[in-house]
């Protein structure tokens, strides 16, 4: 059984981090329908749903990915690289505390698990505004007894490495090569985004099925015809907070 672990959007979103965006207006009651359509989603996929209440004094703490990793054998609470994000840490660390023995990155190092693409035994770590090397050599050593390999990926253009790179099946990933270099993935079967889609890139796996925005027809359009199943999830107004579909979940097996 997988589990997700969610929270509740914040009612102070509108004060959210911005990086790459600009601010607009956020709408937090279709915010919170929209992730709450999220969460039926994940259920709707045979995924245990455990919905954390909101964070009324964190604007950013709805995106629940960049504060831990987890592993089958581990779970990792990082230090996030926006100040005003760190205080997320602590109700994250209560919530993953029945699942895994957890570690932590500390200071001086820096770290959001958007910037953290997990491929088999290989963990690519962005280096971003938002992670840097100390969090990933601290990564080096709590991972390496359990047979990890890290590799540091660089990121240029937005704001985490998952923005332009996620995998979409086994052995195929989706990526807007304009903010990472597609060499680093040769290994892999590769989707790109169409150029008018630059944040197209995010969509998240659930075994055999990819949930999906939208907004991006043209990429989603190529997604299809690798003969990938598409649910097709609206998030919009959480893509103003500069969020996008991985962000909103930690999601493992039980
Ligand atoms: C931030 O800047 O931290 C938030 N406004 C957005 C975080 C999105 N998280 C993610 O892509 N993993």
């Amino acid at each position: 059984m997988q589990i997700a672990i969610t929270r509740k959007v914040s009612p102070a979103i509108s004060q959210c981090e911005l990086t790459h965006l600009v601010r607009q207006p956020i709408d937090f009651v279709k915010a919170n329908e929209q992730h709450a359509r999220y969460e039926d989603v994940l259920r709707s996929l045979g995924v245990r749903v455990v919905s954390m209440l909101a964070e009324p004094d964190l604007p950013d703490s709805v995106f629940v990915e960049d504060v831990a990793l987890v592993l089958d054998e581990l779970a990792i609470l990082t230090r996030p690289g926006a100040d005003s994000r760190k205080p997320e840490v602590e109700s994250i660390s209560i919530a993953l505390k029945p699942y895994r023995e957890l570690f932590e990155i500390k200071a001086p190092g820096n770290l959001d698990g958007g910037d953290i693409l997990q491929i088999g035994k290989t963990i690519y770590v962005g280096i971003s505004s938002r992670s840097n090397l100390s969090a990933i050599h601290q990564m080096q050593d709590i991972l390496a007894p359990f047979g990890y390999e890290l590799k540091a990926i660089q990121v240029e253009g937005c704001l985490h490495l998952k923005s332009a790179i996620t995998l979409v099946a086994d052995q195929t990933v989706l990526i807007n090569p304009a903010w990472v270099d597609p060499a680093e993935f040769s290994a892999f079967q590769q989707i790109l985004v169409h150029p008018d889609e630059g944040y197209a890139a995010n969509a998240l796996r659930i075994d055999q099925t990819v949930i999906y925005q939208p907004c991006f027809p043209r990429t989603g359009q190529r997604l299809k015809e690798a003969g990938l199943n598409l649910v097709l999830l609206d998030a919009s107004e959480l893509s103003k907070a500069e969020g996008a579909l991985t962000c909103c979940s930690l999601i493992f097996d039980q």
